[in-house]
């Protein structure tokens, strides 16, 4: 996977992740994207739009970090990202949300996929509140066992480059990333979810590769700001 390479994913830390269906102000944006934050991935569980994620791409462009879309939704796919990660839902009971989808899309883009811009995570999801959770019909409520066999089942039998350990919401259990981390092999091990402190940011940090900080973004500028040192420093 060229792209993993191109966009230097292994080094990255620390990610914010936007949301196209929220507002932010350009001085925020601003200070979001000179942070030292190592990219910013654009993406949503609901309400996003082809039109809401070109505008934040554009807004996003003007600064030097790499920026790349998670993928939720086609019809809001937008050329012009460094990337395209594309969630595969391990833990889903519809297989719409593992191949259905990505069928579909296939089948209607494959003269123009930018294959070697594509990748593909291997999602799970562990906060049966979490909007992502209800939209994908994942079964989010798992041991750290269960979560450390699909971890495995991604790495090794899918051998998919990125894990996704999603608890959008709320602060996760780290023993349960730790889990995920040790059966990846060869994957990039992503957690995202609840990181609102310094101290929530290190111990993310500490389990995972790279953490993704989101909703705080919105909520409290200063908090989120502080999370990157916070990674930074841990290096
Ligand atoms: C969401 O994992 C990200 O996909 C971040 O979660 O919004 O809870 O920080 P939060």
């Amino acid at each position: 996977m060229s792209a993993i390479h191109d966009i230097q994913l292994r080094q990255w830390k620390h990610v914010f992740k936007l949301d196209p269906d929220k507002e932010i102000d350009d001085e925020c944006l601003e200070r979001i994207c000179m942070s030292g934050s190592d990219a910013i991935m654009v993406g949503g569980s609901s309400g996003v739009t082809f039109e809401n994620t070109v505008d934040l791409m554009a807004r996003v462009r003007r600064f030097a970090l790499p920026v790349v879309q998670e993928v939720s939704d086609l019809d809001a796919v937008v050329p012009g990202f460094d990337a395209y990660f594309i969630p595969m839902v391990m833990n889903t009971t519809s297989t719409d949300w593992l191949v259905g989808q990505h069928k579909r899309a296939i089948e209607q883009y494959e003269y123009m996929m930018p294959w070697e811009m594509i990748i593909p995570e291997g999602y799970i999801i562990l906060n049966p509140e979490a909007t992502a959770a209800k939209v994908s019909q994942a079964n989010a409520t798992l041991t750290a066992k269960e979560a450390a066999a699909y971890a495995h089942i991604a790495d090794k039998l899918m051998r998919l480059p990125v894990i996704y350990a999603e608890y959008s919401g709320m602060f996760g259990d780290m023993d349960t990333v730790m889990q995920i981390k040790k059966a990846a092999s060869q994957a990039h091990v992503i957690y995202g979810g609840g990181i609102r402190t310094v101290e929530q940011a290190r111990l993310a940090a500490q389990a995972a590769d790279t953490i993704v900080v989101g909703n705080v973004v919105y909520e409290d500028l200063e908090a989120a700001l502080a999370t990157v040192g916070a990674v930074k420093a841990s290096q």
